[in-house]
């Protein structure tokens, strides 16, 4: 892989040689507390530091959006992503320059079961971006059911710049969501399709469409 150069030229290479840090990240069913009574099945990543930094991995207690991925400038990251769904998925790491076989294109989804090991060299500044799930078609339907996360990247100029930092340095996802009576997210404008008892049915079969169900905007 021929390297990715940084704005400044600098070459950051991974591929084939040792990363900085190693993650695992994957994509599996669970299930959180969203509204009061039943819990609302999702689709989520999880993620653990398998080399370097333990702050890499930042987990969001209690939320349903992938951990929030802290990384460096001139950084080389090496990420295994481990598809625990029911169907094919990949990763696209969002507004990261990344060589053409790390950029999660449809064409590169893998099926359940499988792992994608993608080499990132961070060469982006410092910013705020974020990962989400890619295949073709699919892509909606599986962020919709909770697949999303940040990736947050820092560099000296940004640390050089006194900003407010930890606890002071808040980063927010705001999500438009509707739930159906046992608390299940539905997704009609998106996808044309909502859960119905766990099942995805077209909207206009739906019990939502005939009147029968009501909606619950939150
Ligand atoms: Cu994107």
């Amino acid at each position: 892989m021929d390297p990715v150069r940084g704005a400044d030229g600098e070459a950051v290479t991974v591929a084939g040689g040792d990363p900085d840090v190693e993650i695992r990240l994957r994509a599996e069913p669970a299930e959180v507390k969203i509204l009061a009574g039943q819990p609302t099945r999702v689709w989520s990543y999880r993620g653990e530091v398998l080399k370097g930094d333990p702050g890499a991995v930042q987990h969001i207690p209690g939320s349903y959006l992938g951990p929030i991925l802290r990384f460096r400038t001139g950084q080389a990251v090496r990420i295994h992503f481990v598809n625990h769904l029911p169907e094919p998925s990949i990763v696209h790491w969002h507004g990261l320059h990344v060589p053409e076989a790390a950029d999660g294109h449809p064409r590169l989804a893998i099926d359940p079961g499988e792992t994608y090991v993608y080499d990132l060299p961070i060469v982006n500044r410092a910013g705020t971006y974020w990962y989400h799930p890619h295949p073709h078609g699919r892509t909606g339907p599986q962020v919709y059911n909770g697949l999303a996360g940040l990736l947050i990247v820092s560099d000296d100029e940004e640390q050089s710049a006194g900003l407010p930092a930890s606890e002071y340095d808040l980063p927010l996802v705001l999500q438009d969501r509707t739930f159906d009576e046992h608390g299940q997210n539905i997704s009609p404008a998106i996808t044309k399709y909502v859960v119905q008892d766990g099942k995805w049915v077209p909207w206009q079969d739906s019990e939502y469409a005939s009147g029968k169900r009501k909606l619950k905007r939150r």
